[in-house]
């Protein structure tokens, strides 16, 4: 396959969610602030588990992953995958709910938590916003908050399975309470920021705080 092949599959695709984006799809109006459903608005339940992507799938072996936690943190930290594995392990069982109206219930995670890496790096109170960088380019943002929620880890199983690689394995990130955009797969850095950075969906019409419940899906 050329470069060129890929290169306009990836346009394609992305000119596709773009244009969701800019057209307000799925917009329902009902704003469900206490979670008293567990189906955010617009979205329906589906028992597979979709692949979304750039069109890029990276293949990274575990003994080449390094995940890079730096910014404004007072012990930035460099963490091969046998490094990652002696911190306290986490679960978590959660559901995703895609911006592109799927939602998937009880998804049994297990890494480690958000905590944990905070307690290891130890945030400066100047640090208001995580940022991701992975593996494909793909990059996005979540406010310091968001991250440091009880249900938020870094991923290395799924259903008792190493994440395969179109999931975002060896490590991806997963941050429930948000549309899916914000958990970024093949993680390969993770920046404490004073200042936030719109990622890749967010500049192109994406919410930027990406609330289920409240359908903040499109800015
Ligand atoms: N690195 C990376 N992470 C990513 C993406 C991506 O293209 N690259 N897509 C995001 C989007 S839009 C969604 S919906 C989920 C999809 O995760 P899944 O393929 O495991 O369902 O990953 C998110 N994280
Ligand atoms: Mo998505």
């Amino acid at each position: 396959m050329t470069s060129a092949f890929t290169g306009s599959i990836r346009e394609k695709l992305i000119a596709a969610k773009q244009q969701w984006a800019e057209k307000g799809r799925l917009l329902t109006g009902i704003h469900d602030e206490k979670h008293e459903n567990r189906l955010p608005p617009g979205q329906r339940e589906v028992k597979d588990w979709p692949v979304l992507d750039l069109g890029i799938t990276p293949h990274i072996a575990e003994s080449d992953w390094q995940l890079t936690i730096t910014g404004e943190v007072e012990n930035p930290v460099s963490l091969s995958m046998g490094q990652l594995l002696e911190l306290p392990a986490f679960c978590d069982r959660s559901d995703i709910h895609c911006v592109t109206s799927w939602s998937r219930y009880e998804n049994d995670w297990q890494g480690v938590s958000a905590l944990e890496l905070a307690h290891l790096v130890k945030p400066m109170r100047t640090a208001r916003y995580v940022l991701f960088t992975a593996h494909d380019g793909y990059t996005t943002n979540v406010r310091i908050e968001q991250f440091l929620d009880n249900d938020v880890l870094l991923a290395h199983h799924w259903q008792d399975q190493p994440i395969s690689d179109e999931h975002g394995g060896p490590v991806r990130v997963v941050i429930p309470k948000l549309y899916f955009w914000k958990s970024a797969k093949w993680v390969r850095e993770i920046k404490f920021s004073k200042i936030d950075k719109p990622g890749f969906w967010e500049m192109r019409g994406y919410h930027n705080n990406a609330d289920p419940w409240t359908e903040q899906r499109y800015d």
